[in-house]
């Protein structure tokens, strides 16, 4: 197996939350493909497209740098990530939304009741825009993981973070109080590939056969 230069490449989620809805999307649209744990990559067998599979927060920087054409990501690292790629469709499935949360015992309910405070976040880009756009003064604590704990530990007086089901957040005996990004699962692209006339045909393509399914599914 070897990567085709002709071919449209699209970066996936090798082993996470969003790779069974992904393989799924993709074996539902007809493409035929293997994906067993070591592969890197695998070539569709009835599409001109290869399909990487690589760690989730890589993926809007080869789609930025045009390492692949293509690339199903959550939302929420494309805002984070801050490259030029284009957002091309949702995709209906990883829901969840980046929230501002603090103890519930904190007496606090307004951003703006954070200013001068310490917020700790595995998104410190889109956490440090939604405070600025608000001219509200905070410390942003980037951390790369169980940001759920740092309140109780006394690291920050709130964080930022993915919610989905809410019971990180209870279990953590924290509230919400706002909401920084909603998010799904979607499909990115980068700039060139789509004014590539060659490229652009197969994306249109891919985007018909997505288009058919999501529908379908509504
Ligand atoms: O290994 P790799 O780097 O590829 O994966 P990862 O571990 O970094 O990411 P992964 O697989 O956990 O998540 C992939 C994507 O799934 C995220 O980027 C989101 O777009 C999406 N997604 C949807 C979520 C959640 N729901 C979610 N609930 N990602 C993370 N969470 C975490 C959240 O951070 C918090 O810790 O789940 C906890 C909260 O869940 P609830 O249900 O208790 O609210
Ligand atoms: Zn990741």
């Amino acid at each position: 197996v070897k990567l085709n230069g002709d071919h449209l490449k699209l970066a996936i989620q090798k082993d996470g939350r969003l790779t069974e809805d992904t393989r799924n999307l993709l074996r539902t649209v007809g493409l035929q493909f293997d994906a067993y744990k070591q592969r890197l990559f695998s070539n569709c067998r009835n599409f001109p497209m290869d399909i990487l599979f690589v760690r989730d927060d890589d993926i809007p920087e080869y789609v930025a740098e045009g390492v692949v054409d293509l690339g199903i990501v959550g939302r929420n690292l494309m805002v984070e990530a801050e490259k030029n790629v284009q957002e091309l469709m949702p995709l209906n499935y990883g829901q969840c939304t980046l929230m501002v949360a603090v103890p519930a015992d904190s007496g606090i309910s307004d951003v703006k009741q954070l200013a001068g405070c310490k917020v700790a976040t595995s998104y410190p880009n889109s956490t440090q825009r939604f405070f600025a756009e608000r001219d509200i003064p905070v410390n942003v604590i980037p951390i790369s993981g169980s940001v759920e704990i740092t309140p109780a530990l006394g690291v920050a007086a709130a964080i930022v973070d993915l919610v989905s089901t809410g019971s990180s957040l209870k279990l953590n005996d924290l509230v919400a109080i706002d909401t920084v990004l909603e998010s799904q699962s979607i499909i990115i692209a980068n700039p060139n590939s789509l004014s590539n006339t060659h490229k652009s045909s197969i994306i249109e393509r891919l985007l018909t056969r997505f288009r058919g399914v999501l529908s379908a599914a509504e």
